[in-house]
């Protein structure tokens, strides 16, 4: 039996000497060079091709190689029935949260009015508000979200969140449904879109729910590109709605060399680096998952197909 590595144009050699070294029996196996589709038992994947995955007949366990299944659950050609499970991981959860901080920091800091201001040459100190002055609004307190928030809060941040199910957090205040979800973005001045993409949550950054924030917000928008609606984007930018956008994700990836996004100086872009999984870190648990669905046993990190998260 074999697990198969599906991560087209990306050399996965890293991955492949982290997976050996938790378990060097297992047999790994790199898309497209799989020798015998019959042995492949666990699929790894990150952007697989569609169609790929009904090659595999005794195919137990579909792993995303990332937080986010969006990819896998949007192949309609995915073998139905076979569990679906996702990395949940400290690596991701911590690098996610400093491309957070600095983000919020650059926004409340006023990073980018000094960069412009030393383009003119110009010398002007700006006030410093009191770090709890913005409302951070997380929209997504899962296992990334909360642990994102909680480190926000701790450095002082006002932190309040938003989830599809109530649920009590220690240091946050948390909103939950569509019915809370006004409220929650009125408090919002840094508005943090750490949502997975579902048919519920898809175009959920638009004009009207980007109009409901506090004057002048902010956009961090490191979940997926189809939460925003760009031109709607570009509108609450032009309004003033909004005063800026970091944006690490979205609906084409790369994104265009045309886009406007490009050249807008209100938008700052990154290439989906936000966080970035560690081999070496989720080794342990994809390693885990392939001996349980060899003994068939309960998965980690299981999806709720349904739910589509
Ligand atoms: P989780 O599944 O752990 O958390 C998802 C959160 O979103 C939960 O709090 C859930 O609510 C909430 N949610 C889902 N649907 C709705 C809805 N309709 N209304 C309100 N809240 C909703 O996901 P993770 O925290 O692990 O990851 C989140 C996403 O971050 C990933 O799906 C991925 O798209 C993105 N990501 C981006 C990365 C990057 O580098 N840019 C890196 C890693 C992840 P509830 O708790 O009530 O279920
Ligand atoms: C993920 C991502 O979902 O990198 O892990 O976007």
């Amino acid at each position: 039996m074999s697990l198969a590595i599906i991560y087209p144009n990306k050399d996965v050699s890293h991955w492949v000497t982290a997976l050996q070294t938790q378990d060097p029996a297992l047999k790994i196996e790199v898309w497209p060079g799989i020798e015998d589709p019959d042995d492949v038992l666990f699929a790894l994947c990150w952007n697989h091709p569609a169609g790929v995955l009904q090659k595999f007949p005794n195919l137990k366990c579909i792993s995303s190689l990332g937080a986010g299944i969006n990819h896998l659950l949007n192949d309609s050609t995915r073998p139905l029935g076979i569990p679906l499970v996702r990395l949940v991981d400290e690596g991701l959860k911590q690098s996610m949260a400093e491309y957070v901080m600095l983000g919020a920091l650059e926004y409340f800091r006023r990073f980018k009015d000094y960069r412009l201001q030393q383009v003119k040459t110009e010398w002007a100190a700006r006030q410093i508000p009191h770090i709890s002055a913005p409302g951070i609004g997380m929209m997504g307190c899962g296992e990334i979200g909360s642990y994102v928030a909680d480190k926000l809060a701790d450095f002082g941040f006002s932190v309040h969140g938003w989830r599809r199910t109530p649920q009590a957090n220690e240091k946050i205040r948390v909103y939950s449904g569509k019915e809370e979800l006004e409220t929650f973005l009125r408090q919002t001045d840094i508005l943090v879109c750490l949502l997975p993409l579902t048919p519920e949550t898809e175009n959920i950054l638009n004009l009207q729910t980007l109009s409901q924030l506090r004057p002048n917000a902010y956009l961090i928008n490191v979940g997926r590109g189809a939460h925003l609606v760009e031109a709607d984007l570009l509108s609450a930018l032009e309004s003033g709605d909004l005063s800026g956008a970091l944006l690490d994700v979205f609906r084409e990836e790369p994104l265009p060399q045309q886009h406007p996004f490009w050249t807008h100086d209100k938008i700052s872009i990154t290439p989906h680096i936000a966080s970035q999984t560690n081999p070496e870190s989720a080794a342990e648990q994809i390693v885990e998952n392939y001996q349980r669905a060899l003994n068939s046993s309960p998965l980690l990190n299981l999806v709720d197909v349904k739910s589509g998260y």
